[in-house]
């Protein structure tokens, strides 16, 4: 079984980093949230898992678990889950607002699949796993490098090097956090067993404008475009005043 682990964000691309919303790398910590909200999200996810989408990247997945599991929706908000991770983090977090993407369930397996390599879109994510069953592989798979020079390297040979892989066993009971935007990471193929995990996606609270969301990737993910009015409303609420006071400050302390 892996220990629990920490790494901060330079740990793992092994330079400092601008674009963040924090030094939060990965953690993994026990949750201690209540068996029985968790029994039956799962539940509830089991019903639904026929109408589970699978990505390019195949993920298969339930999207807006929130709005058809109420019981993600109260997790989701749960200010103390709220407080604690922000502490975790070093910096006030907020749920992700964009509705597809704020909460999803994924589904896991020889033949459901695992994801495969990626950097995040989204800033930060809590990864709770539901059920891990007779799982052989599976584990979150860490690459300590730059993610597009990761993405270079599999383009060219087809894998990255071993010794620069780290990997999280996920833990029913624990969960994994972390800053994985501009972070190259996948889920190690599974050869038996299923895993159910809830996502719960963050972002900064103070600094709303540092994403990796592109237009592009939400329409391949969500052709109908039903979430671009309030995704373009948060540009112009909460972004862009964020951008602005961000830039702002920048020149003040030049100025100084
Ligand atoms: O569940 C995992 O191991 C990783 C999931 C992941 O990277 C994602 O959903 O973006
Ligand atoms: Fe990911």
């Amino acid at each position: 079984m892996t220990a629990a682990i920490t790494l901060t964000r330079s740990d793992i691309l092994g330079r400092p980093s601008f674009w963040k919303v924090s030094e939060l790398g990965i953690r993994q910590f026990e949750h201690g949230y209540p068996p029985e909200l968790l029994d039956t999200i799962l539940v509830k996810a089991l019903r639904m898992r026929t109408t589970a989408a699978k990505t390019n990247l195949n993920l298969k997945y339930l999207r807006d678990a929130h709005h058809h599991i109420p019981e993600v929706a109260q997790l989701m908000h749960d200010p103390v889950r709220l407080a604690r991770l922000s502490e975790l983090a070093g910096v006030p977090l907020e749920p992700y607002p964009v509705d597809f993407l704020g909460s999803m369930i994924t589904f896991m397996g020889p033949e459901d699949g695992t994801v495969d390599w990626h950097g995040d879109s989204v800033p930060v994510t809590e990864l709770v796993a539901l059920s891990a069953d007779d799982v052989a592989g599976g584990e979150l798979a860490i690459y300590r490098g730059e993610l597009d020079e990761g993405l270079a390297r599999l383009a060219s040979e087809g894998k990255v090097p071993d010794d620069r892989v780290v990997r999280v066993t996920h833990r029913v009971g624990h969960s994994i956090f972390g800053q994985l935007m501009g972070v190259l990471h996948r889920t190690a193929p599974m050869t038996s067993g299923t895993r159910v995990t809830l996502n719960l996606n963050l972002r900064s609270a103070t600094q709303p404008h540092i994403d990796d969301q592109r237009l592009s990737h939400l329409a391949a993910e969500s052709p109908d475009f039903g979430w671009l009015d309030p995704y373009v409303s948060d540009v112009r609420g909460r972004q862009l005043p964020s951008l602005r006071a961000t830039t702002a400050s920048a020149r003040e302390d030049s100025d100084a």
